[in-house]
């Protein structure tokens, strides 16, 4: 890992590309991750690279829907094993939902290797390397999934989805909650809920926000992820016009 000084004002930011070259190393992480990752950094610095006030609304909603399911399951690929395999582990624990490995750039491989370093970070049940189901209406290789996981959830949580899957995954019933940067992308609009956040902060945010709920109970209420959505956009806006930019 190159060296990048704690000091350094981009840290966090460079520490991430860091873990995404880790990635590619170990052979978990797709060479068009660091592509996917790069438009996720643009957005990231319009936000201000910190969590929004919707972004944690749409916690707080993503929280619920969680812990309420009868079958929740988290889908991983090669961009989150990289970033955040400690949180998506404890969250796992936490929800008591299996992880499943659903890549779009699928090589056994890379299945195998990303199912290996999510059980180094202390997974108990990985899946997604024996698919026997499909998601209807899909051509693409993250329409295999396993029959006992994601195809029979009730709620999916997919960080980075892809547009078309989570059309498909809606389609058939399921609630999808996304963490995606680019609040206009297909994935963020399709999704039930959206959270607008880089992965491992949004995460570490599910993480301590599942918490609290379940000390405290659960906050049910209203959410509306087109609304929701509206008011990233004006986060951003606003964002801009108090630093005199627009
Ligand atoms: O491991 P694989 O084969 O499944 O491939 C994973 C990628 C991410 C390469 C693949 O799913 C892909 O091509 O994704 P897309 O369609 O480019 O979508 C990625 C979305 O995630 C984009 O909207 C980015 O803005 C967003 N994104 C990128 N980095 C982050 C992010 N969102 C949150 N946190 C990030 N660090």
């Amino acid at each position: 890992m190159h060296k990048i000084p704690a000091t350094h004002p981009r840290y966090a930011s460079l520490m991430k590309r860091e873990k995404l070259v880790e990635g590619i190393e170990a052979g978990i992480t797709s060479k068009q991750g660091l592509i996917a990752h790069g438009r996720g950094e643009a957005f990231d610095y319009l936000l201000g690279e910190r969590t929004l006030d919707s972004a944690r609304r749409a916690t707080e909603f993503a929280a619920s829907l969680l812990l309420a399911a009868k079958k929740p399951v988290i889908s991983v690929n090669g961009n989150v094993a990289a970033l955040a395999a400690k949180e998506i582990v404890e969250l796992s624990e936490l929800i008591n939902a299996p992880l499943e490995v659903n890549i779009f750039y699928r090589t056994e491989d890379r299945v195998m290797k990303i199912k290996k370093h999510l059980k180094k970070h202390g997974a108990r049940k990985v899946l997604g390397d024996k698919p026997d189901a499909r998601i209807p209406g899909i051509e693409h290789a993250r329409a295999m999934v396993d029959r006992g996981g994601i195809y029979s959830a009730d709620v999916v949580l997919a960080p980075l989805e892809d547009g078309d899957r989570c059309e498909a995954l809606i389609a058939m019933g399921k609630k999808v909650i996304t963490i995606d940067l680019n609040p206009l992308s297909r994935t963020a609009r399709h999704a039930s809920v959206t959270i607008v956040d880089d992965v491992e902060r949004a995460l570490k945010n599910l993480i301590s926000t599942v918490k609290a709920q379940k000390q405290k109970g659960k906050k049910e209420g209203d959410y509306n992820n087109k609304e929701n959505l509206r008011e990233v956009i004006k986060e951003i806006v606003n964002r801009l016009k108090e630093k005199d930019l627009i």
